[in-house]
């Protein structure tokens, strides 16, 4: 977070993602979805990142995109690359951002992706990110992998994930970096009311779209994954925790179970990066011990 991210209200406004280019099957119109081609880089403790470790584990792109994963912990040089990345030689990622636009002034944010070929980024742009990996890389998908962005489901998705951005995955940060009252009331409100909607939902569906897991199940996860551990208290998201909603939590965790997902949920790295990093809301810095919650207990959600 900077200060050119608070509005006079207090309100936290995230930066625009500066590189949007799209990796294309055919070539036409970006970069081709080569094999071997691509870096992703990413941080075990970023939801935004999981999102891409979790999709390129469930499609089976271990082997087809790289994936360079930063250290937890930030200082003002931003994220580091521990030991230096042994393909690009960078040992921060600004140095990517700053090969590629000598003039960036942004944070230096990941999940980005890094073309081997040109030597530049083509893309920090989160959302994008997921879809590309769903879509444009099918052919390289690993022989069952699931569809995760369905023609038919897509326009009920993308609604889905517009709403679900807004008042959770992001709106969780707009509670904890509000600087007015006012405009952690409104984020607060708006990220219950949708957890209420959306405990409703999974009472009677398995995941958010019905039976098969889709990109929706994906961007929600990363988020509840954060929820008790870090955004209840360091966020000041607490009038509920996700444990104490059934259908949520056995949603949670029904989807901890599953190795992309539970394989790549780092508690430790996730409690230590936010803790740790973001001293303008924990100045000492110190990391909580709790809370105590198993997330391996019985779900029953295949019922
Ligand atoms: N690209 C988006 C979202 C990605 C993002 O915020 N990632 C965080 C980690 S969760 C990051 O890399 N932050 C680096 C920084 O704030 O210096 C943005 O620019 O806000």
């Amino acid at each position: 977070m900077t200060a050119q991210e608070i509005e006079k209200t207090g309100r936290f406004v995230r930066q625009k993602n500066r590189f949007t280019e799209r990796i294309t099957a055919d070539g036409a119109g970006g970069p081709p979805a080569e094999p071997g081609r691509y870096r992703l880089f990413v941080s075990h403790a970023c939801p935004w990142a999981q999102r891409s470790v979790i999709v390129r584990r469930l499609l089976g792109l271990e082997d087809v995109i790289g994936l360079a994963v930063v250290d937890p912990i930030r200082d003002e040089r931003g994220w580091r690359v521990p030991g230096r990345d042994p393909v690009t030689g960078a040992e921060f990622l600004s140095e990517l951002y700053l090969r590629t636009d000598p003039s960036y002034e942004g944070r230096y944010t990941v999940p980005c992706i890094w073309d081997t070929e040109t030597k530049r980024l083509v893309t920090n742009d989160f959302p994008a990110i997921t879809t590309m990996l769903e879509t444009e890389f099918a052919a390289h998908h690993r022989p069952g992998a699931p569809d995760l962005y369905p023609e038919r489901l897509r326009t009920e998705i993308d609604e889905l994930n517009a709403h679900v951005y807004t008042t959770v995955n992001n709106g969780v940060y707009k509670a904890g970096f509000a600087t007015s009252q006012a405009a952690y009331d409104e984020a607060v409100d708006a990220l219950f009311t949708t957890l209420d909607d959306l405990e409703e939902r999974l009472s009677h569906r398995r995941y958010l779209l019905g039976d098969e897991i889709t990109e929706a199940d994906v961007r929600l996860y990363t988020t509840l994954a954060r929820f008790d551990a870090v955004y209840y208290s360091h966020f000041k998201c607490n009038l509920r925790r996700l444990v104490d909603y059934p259908n949520l939590w056995g949603y949670a965790r029904d989807l901890y179970a599953i190795p992309a997902f539970g394989g790549t949920t780092d508690f430790d790295q996730i409690k230590r990066h936010y803790y740790v990093t973001q001293r303008n809301i924990n100045p000492s810095g110190v990391v909580p011990k709790g809370p105590l919650i198993d997330w391996t207990t019985p779900h029953n959600r295949d019922r």
